[in-house]
């Protein structure tokens, strides 16, 4: 074991005093790590994968540091979710006074103050100034399944219509309106049923308009579902899972205004976008569309389990008393969280901290593009940017070569996560905490991973 390793005697604090560096002291995963893997191997069931080989004990600003006095660089904010950075100072003294004051009553039974507090800000702060209200639940999957329960009733229609290459959550619903088999659906099935798949915009392979991409994705939903029978369409306005595709100018308006006149209730899951991911509170505000209902999670919390469904009164008020619950959602102490870090997300500065990575992210991507046609595309918006690896010959996606890339960048300390149906896309993530000198040493590690690939 290595003498760093031997010298680090007790958990580091995390939160933003942790050192901001790249600092690898054994090779990834050092011995502590692959202790704690090979006991996952044996306690924990197989289908529950990981991307970083590693034994986390703390992180904040831009770092994770593991069990062998490794700090890694953290571009994936743990799937999109420590956009504020893990453990923020705000969000660590909410949950202190919230945990020592109780930690659960249960919503249903004894309401408190931080619930309803929660759906008020969210009422606020989602797109459009109609008069809206939220439930909350735990996970995004599960608020994806109330939105399509809520849009049934109010429509008193069943059909849903997802998108291409969406990805929308691992439960028996969701997995439905989830486009990509391997890993998420293979062998799980039966799914629900009266669900139906439209096409997508997708510029860098469909090369259509907005409004040619809408013409074909509303012909096929109304010849092959009908308006009468569709209760909702959801859509991610840039799709996390699927690649971080965003759709041509237009085609979100297109729908939307389509659902407008055909009482559909138009869905938006800004669960991996929201929250000043994209440069705006949310992407829907990129693209000038005003969802009935908006499905949220991830940054939602600063890293606690909390989600919500936020939308119309009057849709949101469609179901019976008793009807939506669970047991804990719009836990305490993760409505705590949610009001610390949206105070952060409105006051400290964090739309315009997304606009500069953006800048920064996509001008070392298009730097690499220039240089290197491996790199087929560069896009994304604030701090959702991908990059997406062809075979310069034919076009083609190489997952293999994104798998490599992504593999080596870990291996030197910086942890990026791979998306997109064809695997061939690595996305970039960062906690908005993050400093530019570790953002650029980040890139230059991709950049000379990409290189040795
Ligand atoms: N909708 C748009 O991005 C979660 C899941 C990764 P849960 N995405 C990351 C994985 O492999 O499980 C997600 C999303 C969008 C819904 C969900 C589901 O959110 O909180 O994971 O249930």
């Amino acid at each position: 074991m290595s003498s760093a390793a031997d010298t680090l005697t007790e958990t580091p604090l995390g939160g933003p005093t942790l050192p901001q560096e790249r600092r690898l002291v054994t090779s990834i995963p050092g011995p502590r790590s692959q202790e704690l893997l090979d006991r996952k191997a044996d306690a924990v069931a197989a289908g529950v994968g990981h991307t970083a080989p590693v034994h986390a004990v703390a992180a904040g600003g831009g770092v994770i540091v593991d069990a062998d006095g490794n700090s890694l660089i953290d571009l994936g904010s743990g799937i999109a979710v420590t956009t504020i950075g893990n453990a923020h100072p705000k969000v660590v003294a909410a949950v202190q006074a919230q945990v020592a004051q109780f930690t659960h009553t249960c919503f249903m039974i004894a309401p408190y103050d931080s619930y309803v507090s929660v759906a008020e800000a969210l009422n606020r702060i989602t797109p459009g100034d109609h008069a809206k209200k939220s439930a909350l639940f735990n996970s995004g999957a599960e608020a994806v399944e109330n939105a399509v329960k809520i849009a049934r009733k109010y429509t008193g229609k069943q059909a849903v219509v997802a998108f291409d290459h969406g990805y929308h959550g691992r439960t028996n619903l969701t997995m439905a309106l989830t486009a990509k088999s391997m890993p998420y659906k293979s062998g799980f099935g039966p799914f629900a049923s009266e669900i139906y798949r439209a096409p997508l915009s997708y510029p860098y392979r469909d090369g259509l308009d907005g409004g040619l991409a809408a013409k074909k994705a509303i012909s096929m939903i109304e010849k092959q579902v009908g308006a009468d029978n569709l209760a909702a369409i959801i859509i991610e306005p840039i799709q996390g899972e699927g690649g971080f595709i965003v759709p041509a100018d237009g085609f979100l308006p297109a729908l939307v205004e389509w659902c407008r006149a055909n009482d559909v209730v138009f869905i938006a899951d800004e669960i991996q976008t929201g929250f000043a991911r994209t440069g705006e509170m949310f992407a829907s505000d990129l693209f000038g569309i005003v969802p009935d209902l908006i499905t949220t999670a991830k940054g939602i919390a600063g890293g606690l389990p909390l989600a919500a469904v936020t939308g119309r009164a009057e849709i949101m008020d469609a179901s019976h008393a008793g009807g939506l619950g669970g047991t804990y959602g719009g836990n305490p102490i993760a409505c705590a969280a949610a009001l610390a870090a949206i105070d952060v997300f409105e006051n400290d500065g964090m739309l315009e901290r997304a606009r500069e990575i953006e800048t920064i992210l996509k001008g070392r991507l298009k730097d690499l593009q220039a240089a290197d046609p491996r790199v087929g595309d560069v896009r994304g918006h604030g701090a959702m940017i991908a990059a997406e690896f062809v075979d310069p010959a034919t076009g083609e996606p190489d997952a293999a070569l994104t798998a490599a890339v992504a593999k080596a960048s870990i291996a030197q300390g910086v942890i990026v996560l791979t998306c997109g149906t064809y695997g061939n896309v690595i996305r970039f993530l960062p906690p908005l905490s993050i400093t530019d000198d570790l953002l650029h040493e980040g890139m230059d590690v991709v950049a000379a991973a990409l290189a040795a690939a």
